[in-house]
């Protein structure tokens, strides 16, 4: 908890400093309690594996060698459980595929993507995490690429880690929850 604040506080005090010049490298960051679907929701749970209440932060931030750091905290979910997590291109709506596919710095010609060349965490943001005894998870993923005009504008839950095999690379199960992100 003490390592992601300090990253955190790092990457916001860095962009501040140094971020001004790059104009689609923006910090993007949502705090927010997870609730029912409405048109103001910020973040929308779809399932009780995502309580209502439970809390989410994400930071996105650009780095000085080009690429992009995404920090995602969650507090109030079901303890010692994994849930899969990434970047998606669509805002959550009032059902969970409305949010789209995930975000693809090298978009794969073949949709839905399960091709691991495609579907990897080198060309997505994945975010899986596994709970604590208190149902508080962080993680962060760092990838070479910025975020283009084909901004992403979600982050996903997903019932499972993230699967890496060819034919289900990306997938992680049923969408949980969602939270808008302006990416
Ligand atoms: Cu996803």
């Amino acid at each position: 908890m003490k390592a992601f604040a300090v990253a955190v506080a790092t990457a916001l005090l860095f962009t501040a400093t140094t971020g001004v010049a790059q104009a689609h490298a923006g910090v993007a960051h949502t705090f927010a309690k997870f609730e029912s679907y409405s048109a103001t929701a910020k973040a929308v749970t779809y399932d009780a594996k995502v309580p209502t209440g439970a809390k989410v932060t994400v930071v996105s931030v650009p780095t000085v060698s080009g690429g992009t750091t995404v920090l995602l905290m969650l507090r109030g979910l079901l303890p010692h459980r994994a849930y899969g997590a990434h970047v998606h291109v669509k805002k959550c709506g009032a059902t969970p595929p409305e949010s789209g596919p995930h975000y693809q710095h090298v978009v794969d010609p073949v949709q839905p993507s399960v091709d691991p060349a495609y579907a990897n965490p080198r060309n997505e943001i994945w975010l899986d995490v596994h709970t604590d005894g208190n149902g508080f998870a962080h993680t962060s993923s760092t990838v070479d690429w910025q975020f283009t005009d084909r901004h992403a504008q979600s982050v996903v839950l997903h019932n499972e880690h993230t699967h890496t095999g060819p034919g289900e690379a990306g997938t992680a199960g049923p969408r949980l929850a969602c939270v808008n992100v302006a990416f």
